[in-house]
C-alpha cells in the first residue's frame, strides 16, 4: 500500500469495499430493491494456489483451493444462507428450520439471529463435529439431536415445513443454490476464465449443482469461454451418487457428508452429464491423507469433508490434462472439527515436559 493509499481511506479495492455477495452479484440473483438483505459480509473468499499439491500430480498443472472455510460461520453454507434467510424475511417468515450434519445448522442459526428470526435445527445425535454444535447453540438456535442419521432428520424437517409456519432452509430451498453459485462467479472473476476441472465434495449434492449453475450463467453472460468438468467426490461408505442408489446406513469420518439419500440427486446427475464430469468415491484413509497433506504442505486447515476434493484430485491425477487449471473447493474450516485433527495428525506432541530450558532443549534435540 502506498503512502497515498494510507492517507486516503476512500481508496477502494474490491476487497476493502466488500459488502457481501448479494450486493456484489445482485444482477445475477433473485432479489429486488425491497428485499431485506441479511448479511454477514460472506463471500469473497481467497482462491489460493497450492503448488505442493500440484507438484504431487507429476505434470505441469495449476491447482488452487477455493477456501470457503473463511466465510463468517466457517463454511460455504453462508453463501446460501444469506439468500435463503433474506428471502424468508422478505416473505414475512418468523422462523427457519433445517436438518444438518452441522454446517447448515451453524449458518442457519447465525443468519436467523442476524435477521431476527428463530432457528430450529435437527442434527444426527453424536455425528456433528464439536465446533458446529457449539456455533448452533451459541447463535441461539433451538437444537434437537435426533436418534437417527441426517436423512431421517431431513425427512422430518420437510414435513415440519409443510405443516407448520417455518421456512425450510436446506438446499431444496432454491435460494440456497442461488447464493452458493456466486462462488463460481468469484473463481471466474479471479482466474479470468473457468478452470478445466472443479473438484468438490458431495453430500446432499446441492453445492455441485449450484457451482454448475454459476459457471453456466457466467458463460451465457460472456464472462468465461469454457465450462469446467465437474468432479464430485463422496466418501466411500457414504456414496449414493457413485453407487446410483440410496445408502441406508452411511458411514464416514467426514461427518459433514455422511448422507445416504441426497436431496439434490437429480440436478447433480444432470450436472455431471452436462459437464462431462463424474462422481467418484474416496476412502476415509484417502480423505485423512489429503487433510494432513494440505495442512502440513500448504498450511491450510480444512475439515475432513472438504479434504475429499483434494483426495479425489490425487486419486484421479493421471487423468488431468497437462497444462490444466484445477480448483478444489474447501467447503469448511478445519477448526470446525478439532477432535478429528487431534486424533488423526502424525505430529509428535510432547506432553508433561518439565518447565525448564534444559528440558525443552532436550525435547528439541539440542
Ligand atoms: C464441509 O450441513 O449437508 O453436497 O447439513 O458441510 O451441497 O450437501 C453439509 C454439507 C461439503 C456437502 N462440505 O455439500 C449440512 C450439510 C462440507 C459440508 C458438504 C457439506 P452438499
Amino acid at each position: 500500500m502506498s503512502a497515498r493509499d494510507l492517507q486516503n481511506p476512500q481508496t477502494t479495492s474490491k476487497e476493502t469495499d466488500w459488502q457481501g455477495l448479494i450486493h456484489a452479484y445482485r444482477p445475477y440473483l433473485p432479489v429486488s430493491d425491497t428485499t431485506p438483505v441479511v448479511t454477514l459480509l460472506e463471500g469473497n473468499t481467497p482462491l489460493i494456489p497450492v503448488p505442493s499439491i500440484a507438484a504431487e500430480i507429476g505434470k505441469q498443472v495449476e491447482v488452487f483451493v477455493k477456501y470457503d472455510g473463511l466465510n463468517p460461520t466457517g463454511s460455504f453454507k453462508d453463501r446460501g444462507m444469506t439468500m435463503a434467510v433474506s428471502k424468508a424475511k422478505e416473505a414475512g417468515a418468523q422462523a427457519v428450520i433445517c436438518a444438518s450434519t452441522g454446517n447448515t445448522s451453524a449458518a442457519a442459526a447465525a443468519y436467523a439471529a442476524r435477521g431476527g428470526l428463530q432457528a430450529f435445527v435437527l442434527i444426527p445425535d453424536g455425528y456433528v463435529a464439536l465446533g458446529k454444535l457449539a456455533q448452533a447453540l451459541l447463535y441461539g438456535a433451538q437444537v434437537m439431536a435426533i436418534q437417527g442419521n441426517f436423512d431421517a432428520c431431513f425427512q422430518i424437517v420437510r414435513e415440519m415445513a409443510d405443516r407448520y409456519p417455518v421456512t425450510l432452509v436446506n438446499s431444496v430451498n432454491p435460494y440456497r443454490l442461488e447464493g452458493q453459485k456466486t462462488s463460481a462467479f468469484e473463481i471466474v472473476d479471479r482466474l479470468g476464465e473457468a478452470p478445466d476441472w472443479l473438484c468438490i465434495p458431495v453430500g446432499n449434492a446441492g453445492n455441485i449443482s449450484a457451482y454448475w449453475m454459476g459457471f453456466c450463467q457466467y458463460h451465457a453472460a460472456g464472462r468465461c469461454q469454457r465450462l469446467p468438468k465437474m468432479m464430485g467426490f463422496q466418501a466411500k461408505g457414504s456414496a449414493p451418487m457413485v453407487l446410483g442408489e440410496t445408502v441406508s446406513n452411511p458411514q464416514t469420518i467426514a461427518t459433514a457428508i455422511r448422507i445416504g439419500n441426497p436431496a439434490n440427486r437429480k440436478s447433480a446427475i444432470a450436472t455431471a452429464e452436462a459437464s462431462q464430469g463424474e462422481f467418484n468415491a474416496v476412502s476415509d484413509e484417502e480423505i485423512l491423507a489429503a487433510y494432513r497433506m494440505l495442512a502440513r504442505e500448504e498450511g491450510i486447515f480444512c475439515e475432513p469433508a472438504s479434504a475429499a476434493s483434494i483426495a479425489g484430485l490425487m486419486q484421479q491425477k493421471d487423468r488431468i490434462p497437462t497444462g490444466a487449471k484445477v480448483v478444489c473447493v474447501l467447503t469448511g474450516n478445519g477448526l470446525k472439527d478439532p477432535d478429528t485433527a487431534i486424533a488423526h495428525n502424525q505430529t509428535k506432541f510432547q506432553k508433561g515436559v518439565d518447565p525448564t530450558v534444559e528440558a525443552v532443549a532436550q525435547q528439541m534435540g539440542f
